[in-house]
């Protein structure tokens, strides 16, 4: 069984967590000067690791190995959230060069493939999962010419500023690639609550973004009287609250919506707003569950568009993300390991987050592995996971990519 070394794994965490930080967070977003950064030192330390290191021309660090054979690829992202946490993403990368490293110095393993990946801008900067997106081939022409950031910098721009317009692009190869293995921080209290040290994810959530635009009037907000009003944020804060009463209806047990983003116009205490823009993303790991939601949504609009006095619109504004199961096979693989590593504190559990597992498992067969996350925070500062857990997932998943690999050369992964 390899052995990872545990100091190595925390240093390169703590390394990687500097670039870019701000307080105990991390601040990386995608094509950022810092996310750059972060992607040189990654594809330093691949090629330290004997691996062939590559920035593709989205910007996903490949290491590939040097040994014969089907390769198994683990990795995750290593941009963040505006307001990132140290280990969404780079917890899943790290650990991928460690297993490279573990797999490598273990004479009974050192023959097996281990490719290690960061992809790009899972975290949405641009497009959700653009990165491993682009990785299986599902990143359309359209989606990329349309992609532009909340600041209005296009895509293009971005990869032109980092120096990677016209790189060629990495592309999954399931005749050399076997699997793809992700660890990630769970970003939920599930195990924290049962007193678990291991998840191995079941199903990936998929997730839609919708964005309702309100036109009315803007006008002053002393003289215009209530009646003759055409107020877009009391039409917004009415839409909200029919969300909120009505979602439940069709929601499942573990459906969420989230109206995280709202721009104002002019966004003045003494103006009444004329324009006003929501953004609605809901996740549930039922495709027909997201279906009826967004039926609802669009019926809400209708609703709201009844009443008259300002124009409601609804567009999708980010490619759906579908749900996805995980590979049963590397799901056993996943459970024996951490069964040997850790009985009776490892559960099956969805993931109620998204990953590039799941859009990764559109061209290899995937499967996660998630370790707890303090008070179930993420997408915040305050991230963070117990040392002695962090170690503990490496070595799960180092055992389990070399019983993967060692099982089966043809790793006939049921798929
Ligand atoms: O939002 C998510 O689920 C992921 O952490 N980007
Ligand atoms: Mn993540
Ligand atoms: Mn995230």
């Amino acid at each position: 069984m390899p052995g990872i070394d545990a100091e190595r794994l925390l240093s390169d965490l703590d390394t990687l967590r500097t670039i870019g930080a701000q307080g105990r967070g991390v601040v990386r977003p995608a094509f950022s000067a810092k996310d750059m950064e972060a992607r040189r030192w990654l594809a330093e330390k691949f090629a330290d690791a004997g691996l062939e290191a590559t920035i593709d021309g989205v910007g996903n660090v490949y290491g590939r190995s040097r040994k014969a054979g089907k390769a198994l690829l683990v990795g995750s992202h290593s941009d963040t959230q505006p307001t990132g946490g140290w280990l969404d993403g780079a917890l899943g990368v790290v650990y991928a060069l460690e297993v490279v490293r573990a797999l490598g110095e273990d004479p009974a393993t050192a023959r097996l493939a281990v490719d290690a990946i960061s992809f790009q801008d899972e975290e949405s900067r641009f497009l959700g999962c653009l990165g491993s997106r682009s990785f299986v081939g599902t990143l359309s022409p359209e989606q990329e010419a349309g992609a532009v950031d909340s600041e209005g910098t296009t895509l293009a721009e971005a990869l032109e500023r980092a120096g990677l317009a016209g790189r060629p692009r990495l592309r999954a190869d399931p005749s050399r690639q076997a699997g793809f293995l992700e660890a990630h921080i769970e970003q939920g209290p599930h195990l924290e609550d049962e007193a678990k040290q291991i998840g191995v994810v079941t199903t990936i959530v998929g997730l839609r973004n919708l964005r309702i635009v309100f036109r009315g009037q803007q006008n002053h907000a002393g003289t215009t009287m209530m009646a003759r009003r055409r107020d877009a944020a009391a039409a917004l804060f009415d839409f909200a609250a029919a969300v909120n009463r009505e979602f439940p209806r069709v929601a499942a047990a573990r459906s969420v919506w989230t109206m995280g983003r709202v721009r104002v116009v002019p966004n003045a205490p003494s103006i009444v707003p004329g324009y006003v823009e929501l953004d609605l993303q809901f996740r549930d790991a039922d495709e027909a569950v997201l279906d009826r939601l967004e039926a609802l949504a669009a019926r809400l609009v209708v609703e709201a568009n009844a009443r008259g006095t300002v124009a409601v619109t609804l567009e999708r504004s980010r490619a759906p993300i579908a749900a996805t199961r995980m590979n049963e096979v590397l799901r056993k693989h996943l459970a024996i390991a951490a069964q040997r590593h850790a009985p009776e504190r490892w559960v099956e559990m969805p993931s109620g987050a998204f990953h590039d597992a799941g859009v990764v498992s559109a061209r290899l067969p995937a499967a996660m592995l998630f370790i707890p996350s303090v008070g179930g925070i993420s997408h915040d500062f305050a991230e963070d996971s117990r040392r002695e857990d962090i170690v503990l997932g490496c070595r799960v998943l180092a055992d389990a990519a070399a019983s993967i690999l060692g099982s089966d050369p043809k790793l006939s992964t049921g798929v």
